[in-house]
């Protein structure tokens, strides 16, 4: 059985979580919290040196990069391939997931720092409105793209689609905090600005399990 640890509100953790789910893979999932130092513990940072969350195990193989997770669990069942069929799907699912980790990932994190992860003791809103441009410039992509197909790479769901997921949300959620939601960032509402991306975050909705893998602490709220 496969062991997930994770920290709620992780995107990194989410999409681990959600390729479990799409491809019908059990998991038990123990979450960490990273303010009780959990992710510090001597057994595991044995597991994961660098101290970091999502983990997973499966008996005594350990993975600690959320991508090399989703590959793992792909391989698990032949249910919904997520990482293409043949050389062609492949190359585009490798080159959509690449935009969505090195371009949306990190414009992401420049909106959450300010925003979710830190608490402001300097005003952040230019931090925020420099964030809120370059997610602007991905979303505006993202948009265009699901308005020519269902999913970021074409007819089929995939690994892009579940590791961009996330990000979506966190993107949706920093935008709303008190901090950023008076800057006229030009994210939210979602289905007014991005309309496709709006109509695409339903269908992810729609997966089974989802909503198994919602961050227990957003639920709570
Ligand atoms: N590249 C890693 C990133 C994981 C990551 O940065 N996790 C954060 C939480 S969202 C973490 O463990 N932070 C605690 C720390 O670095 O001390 C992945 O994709 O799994």
């Amino acid at each position: 059985m496969i062991e997930l640890y994770y920290v709620s509100g992780s995107p990194y953790s989410w999409r681990v979580m959600l390729t479990a789910e799409v491809k019908g893979v059990p998991y038990t999932p123990h979450v960490l919290q990273l303010s009780k130092g959990e992710h510090r513990s001597p057994e595991f940072l044995k597991m994961n040196p660098r101290g970091r969350e999502p983990l997973l195990k499966d008996g005594d193989f350990v993975v600690t990069e959320s991508l090399a997770m989703m590959i793992y669990i792909d391989r698990q069942s032949d249910r919904t391939p997520l990482f293409g069929t043949d050389t062609t799907s492949t190359v585009r699912v490798f080159e959509g997931l690449s935009q969505v980790l090195f371009d949306c990932e990190k414009a992401t994190l420049l909106l959450a720092e300010p925003t979710l992860y830190r608490s402001p003791n300097a005003d952040p809103s230019e931090a925020i409105r420099k964030a809120g441009e370059k997610l602007r410039a991905e979303l505006k992509i993202m948009d265009e793209r699901l308005g020519e197909a269902p999913w970021l790479v074409g007819e089929a769901i995939s690994a892009a689609d579940i590791a961009a997921l996330p990000l979506i949300m966190t993107i949706v959620r920093a935008a709303g905090k008190d901090v950023a939601k008076d800057l006229d960032l030009g994210l939210i509402p979602l289905d007014a600005r991005f309309p496709n991306v709006a109509a695409w975050v339903k269908r992810m909705e729609a997966l089974p399990g989802y909503e198994r893998t919602v961050p227990p602490h957003w639920r709570e709220e």
